[in-house]
């Protein structure tokens, strides 16, 4: 295995225990709000702090970007983007879909990414040109050409008023013409679905980094296309990502960028 990969998936699984060995306490987990339905628990930084002192101890050289410390660290070329807990809002309720994400950067490319189901123990991996994984199964994206064929995935936008219109306009565009839709509420785990060919397509709004970076990687490696709402690669800094087998992606594009238009 990539070294880089061995490293990550070691952090992400010590993760995986901290949020699973809290899961049966959660009624004693002191919740705080960061902001409008943004959430943060001991859990999260507990777990964050296993990644970072993991990743540090293997590369005290590299930088990070991690949800709940920040940027630390001069990395030079090298970045981990990590989000400890991503659906800590359906941790927290007990809700069962989240996940620990990690990626590697170098020079603001992912190069390596891992995201950990931890209740369905299922990791995925990828590094740049030699494919994605969950567990050791090589993944494709699904087959599916057409919307009218796909299950597609998406989550609400958090800033309330912000993106809602955008959101509802695409959301009455896109119900009539694809099988459905869903909303899970772990970004992460939705795009590693669609590298696995279990969701055929999926977009969001207002995303942060460290939600998106290592599932980005994921969809790339087992043959899917992303990109940001006007179609560039953009996608880590200004938050909107749509992705998807390469025929379902390039039709979800089109729908987004006509209801924007309309
Ligand atoms: P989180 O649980 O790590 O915050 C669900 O729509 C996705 O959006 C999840 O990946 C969730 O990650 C993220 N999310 C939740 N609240 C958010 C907020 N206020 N701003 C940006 N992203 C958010
Ligand atoms: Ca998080």
């Amino acid at each position: 295995m990539n070294p880089y990969l061995t490293i990550a998936t070691r952090a992400a699984r010590l993760a995986g225990r901290v949020i699973l060995r809290n899961l049966p306490r959660l009624e004693r987990i002191k919740v705080e709000r960061k902001g409008h339905n943004d959430f943060v628990t001991a859990v999260d930084r507990e777990a964050e702090r296993v990644i970072v002192d993991t990743l540090a101890g293997a590369y005290p050289q590299h930088g990070f970007l991690a949800e709940e410390s920040g940027a630390s660290g001069d990395g030079g070329e090298w970045r981990w983007v990590i989000d400890p807990l991503d659906g800590t809002t359906n941790f927290i309720h007990g809700y069962p879909q989240f996940a620990v994400s990690i990626a590697l950067q170098r020079r603001g490319k992912i190069a390596a990414a891992v995201v950990l189901d931890p209740l369905r123990d299922e990791i995925f991996t990828a590094a740049r040109g030699e494919g994605a994984y969950r567990n050791d199964r090589r993944l494709r994206v699904s087959r599916a050409l057409t919307l009218e064929q796909s299950l597609i995935a998406t989550g609400f936008p958090h800033s309330a008023g912000a993106h809602l219109e955008e959101f509802l306009a695409l959301m009455r565009a896109l119900l009539p013409r694809c099988h459905s839709l869903r909303r899970a509420g772990a970004a992460a785990l939705d795009m590693a679905h669609v590298a696995s060919g279990q969701l055929d397509g999926f977009w969001e709004m207002g995303l942060q980094p460290w939600d998106m970076a290592a599932g980005a990687l994921l969809v790339e490696e087992a043959g899917g296309r992303l990109a940001d709402f006007d179609g560039s690669e953009n996608f880590l800094n200004t938050g909107s990502v749509v992705c998807g087998t390469p025929e379902v992606f390039q039709q979800l594009l089109t729908v987004i960028q006509n209801a924007r238009d309309g």
